[in-house]
């Protein structure tokens, strides 16, 4: 299908940024797109002492205007796998994403040791329309709630999709899967990352078991699983062993849009890609998945008890704390339009007006409810964040 899409530096997804623990990480995002602003984001950054550098364009930054650049510095301060977007608009739809790998110290488990990093299997649904277009359908009035249904679902940036479907598209059959090459009696780790729009993924690879090992930028207690599940933004480093019986075969690598959990048009929901042993990248694979409906259906992510940090959490909510509910919901504007809300509030970004500008002149009581600021007070010293979610999707949070 042939579709409008932004590129970073000539590629989608974009190339990787790799560095190590502690490193300063120093991108010159140059906007070459005609008219329209942009703003990378740094995803799971923590950007201490260094908030300007978080790519959000009306909190953070004005965006950067076509023709001009900007350059963000900042230093890896976790480490694990992570990726970088767009954060303005829906520009992330139309393809303006790419991995982060931060390398660190090891898992001391002996469970997490493997041989070969495998790198980034970025999971994204997507979309035969545009960003803005994708946007128009979101903001119609009377339409749907819901984010608009993904048409295809890739790997990598890659997968199939059965052209005859639409006679009208502009399509190319059998465009291709990713493939991946493991070797037999290794440990793989993959970098799973959920790069996609609204889509959950549900992830796993016939006839192997995974370890995940990481989960976001923490090293968790190593736990056996036949399935990854991952709402979008979120990661999982996972180690799988190269023990099939059989090396003369290849593997469906699986990545599954449920609908019990996305909103897909049912066309092409289920990602695949080949897992490779012994330069059989020719042979399609005839492997069958194991993973029940049951577990595709499941929308939540593991139980928590299952990811526990290496090292506990050891936060102390006491009196000190600063306790904040937050209800997601939606409502119905005056137009008819949906929007979302936190505590009642819709978010209304000022490309013009970042909030940080904004904090050398105004005192917070001055500001509009729409920009849905809330004050902490000075000497707490943790943060409670309660979040409920009246949404009409599963939605992850991230700070
Ligand atoms: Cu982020």
């Amino acid at each position: 299908m042939l579709t409008d899409v932004i590129l970073v530096n000539g590629q989608f997804p974009g190339p990787p940024i790799i560095a190590n623990f502690g490193d300063m990480i120093e991108v010159t995002v140059v906007n070459s797109l005609d008219d329209e602003g942009t703003a990378i984001h740094w995803h799971g950054m923590s950007q201490w002492g260094n908030p300007w550098n978080d790519g959000v364009p009306s909190i953070t930054q004005c965006p950067i205007a076509p023709g001009s650049s900007y350059t963000y510095t900042f230093q890896a301060d976790s480490y694990g796998t992570t990726w970088y977007h767009s954060h303005y608009s829906a520009q992330t739809s139309s393809g303006v994403f790419g991995p982060i790998i931060i390398l660190g110290p090891i898992h001391p488990d002996p469970a997490a040791k493997y041989d070969l990093d495998i790198g980034p299997v970025m999971l994204s649904d997507w979309y035969h329309s545009t960003y803005e277009e994708l946007i128009g359908i979101l903001t119609t009035p009377g339409a749907d709630p819901r984010p608009p249904a993904a048409n295809n679902n890739l790997i990598n940036g890659k997968m199939n999709y059965p052209c005859a479907v639409n006679p009208h598209l502009t399509c190319t059959e059998a465009a291709g899967v990713s493939k991946f090459s493991f070797t037999s009696g290794k440990k793989h780790l993959l970098r799973l990352i959920n790069t996609g729009t609204s889509g959950i993924q549900k992830f796993s690879i016939d006839g192997h078991r995974m370890t995940v090992i990481a989960v976001d930028f923490v090293q968790v207690n190593p736990y056996d699983t036949d399935v990854v599940t991952l709402g979008v933004g979120q990661r999982a480093d996972i180690v799988v062993a190269g023990d099939v019986a059989d090396t003369e075969i290849t593997y469906w690598m699986r990545s599954s849009l449920s609908t019990a959990c996305s909103f897909v048009d049912g066309i092409s929901p289920d990602a695949v890609a080949m897992i490779v042993y012994n330069s059989k990248e020719n042979l399609i694979p005839d492997t069958t998945s194991i993973v029940t409906t049951d577990a595709l259906d499941s929308c939540i992510n593991d139980e928590i008890q299952l990811t526990n940090p290496i090292v506990p959490n050891e936060s102390i909510i006491d009196d000190h704390a600063w306790k904040q509910e937050f209800h997601l919901d939606t409502i119905v504007d005056n137009l008819g339009i949906t929007r979302w809300t936190v505590n009642g509030n819709t978010f209304k970004a000022n490309y013009n007006e970042p909030v940080f500008q904004d904090l050398s002149t105004n005192s917070p009581v001055s500001w509009s409810n729409s920009l849905n600021l809330y004050s902490v007070p000075s000497g707490s010293t943790t943060m409670l964040f309660v979040f409920y979610n009246y949404l009409p999707v599963s939605h992850p949070m991230h700070m």
